[in-house]
């Protein structure tokens, strides 16, 4: 069986190694976003990719959920002790390599895709890990920054040093109108038995992958089932309501379907708690309510598994 995945950072990571335990013959492509990539210290740093990469290859700090296990952070000390920033993005030392591995190849000529692959030697997460695009596409958030005024900010620099709490006007994927899909992605989503949209961030994640022009097509054309990342009207982790806010959408299970809308999805798993929308129903879509809390690798691997099941009964 072949199944694809879109996934963004934590979330996706986590439904991931759910998924490959839950379908160990399986042969899944996770399609990872690269909007929230950036550029620090010379060095292009991919936090979804790399999370996923980490997560699923063991290396991954399981309580934050990114970056490295047994981490410590004496470059980082250095660049601050030259005065070099920004403070307020937490780069570790074993991280780091990553990133001058990374920055090389891609100085060498070598796509972001075949980085990701060479990368992916050495963690073997047990997926095809694919970035969306080879070509740059950077998240940008237009806000009314107190201090300084209307402006757009990098993504990472209102996700992490504001943490989202300054109000998002506009939320803007800068490149992804001139990006091509990266090698391997149209097959495997035409090739695909299911696709899956696990409970990443709907706007910055998924919205972002489903946004390089060809992929929203191709994953409308197959059997497509979500896991909702919005639990009884808030994020199980993460600030997607400043997205979804951002956007116009209200920050629920049924809203985030509808936002997706039965063209694109089949299939959507909310939880428990909102078992309301399941009953009342979604027009074109199968809507099933069960537990959705990640808590352990168990209830993970469950959750996955009723995700690929709806995708299979629904199969068309
Ligand atoms: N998230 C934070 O909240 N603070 C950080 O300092 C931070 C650093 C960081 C470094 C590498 C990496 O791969 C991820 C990192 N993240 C950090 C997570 C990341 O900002 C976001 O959670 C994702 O981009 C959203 O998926």
């Amino acid at each position: 069986m072949r199944i694809v995945a879109l996934a963004g950072g934590i979330g996706g990571a986590r439904f991931l190694r759910g998924l490959r335990a839950a379908a160990p013959e399986a042969e899944i492509t996770v399609i990872g976003n690269t909007g929230d990539d950036i550029s620090l210290f010379g060095l292009r740093v991919c936090p979804d990719l790399d999370t996923v990469m980490y997560t699923l290859g063991g290396g991954i700090n399981e309580e934050q959920g990114w970056g490295r296990a047994d981490e410590s952070f004496t470059v980082k000390e250095e660049l601050l002790a030259y005065g070099v920033g920004p403070s307020w993005f937490g780069l570790g030392d074993r991280d780091f390599a990553t990133h001058i591995v990374r920055t090389q190849m891609l100085a060498a000529g070598y796509p972001l895709s075949a980085v990701t692959e060479a990368l992916c030697d050495r963690w073997k997460p047990g997926v095809r890990l694919i970035p969306m695009t080879d070509d740059q596409v950077e998240t940008h958030v237009v806000i009314d920054d107190p201090e300084r005024g209307r402006r757009a900010v990098h993504f990472q620099e209102w996700w992490v040093r504001m943490r989202a709490s300054v109000p998002a006007e506009s939320i803007a994927a800068v490149g992804a109108e001139d990006a091509k899909p990266a090698p391997g992605v149209l097959d495997a989503v035409r090739e695909a038995d299911a696709v899956l949209f696990p409970p990443s961030n709907p706007v910055v994640s998924i919205g972002t992958i489903l946004s390089v022009p060809g992929i929203r097509e191709a994953v409308a054309a197959k059997t497509v089932v979500g896991v909702s990342p919005i639990i009884g009207g808030a994020p199980v982790r993460g600030m997607a309501d400043a997205c979804l806010t951002a956007i116009g959408v209200e920050t629920s299970a049924r809203a985030v379907a509808e936002h997706y809308g039965p063209d694109l999805l089949d299939g959507w798993l909310v939880d428990e708690a909102d078992a309301a929308t399941a009953e009342e129903g979604i027009e074109g879509m199968a809507v099933r309510s069960r537990p959705l809390l990640m808590s352990d690798p168990e209830s993970t691997a469950a959750i996955a598994r009723a995700a690929l099941d709806l995708a299979l009964e629904l199969k068309r």
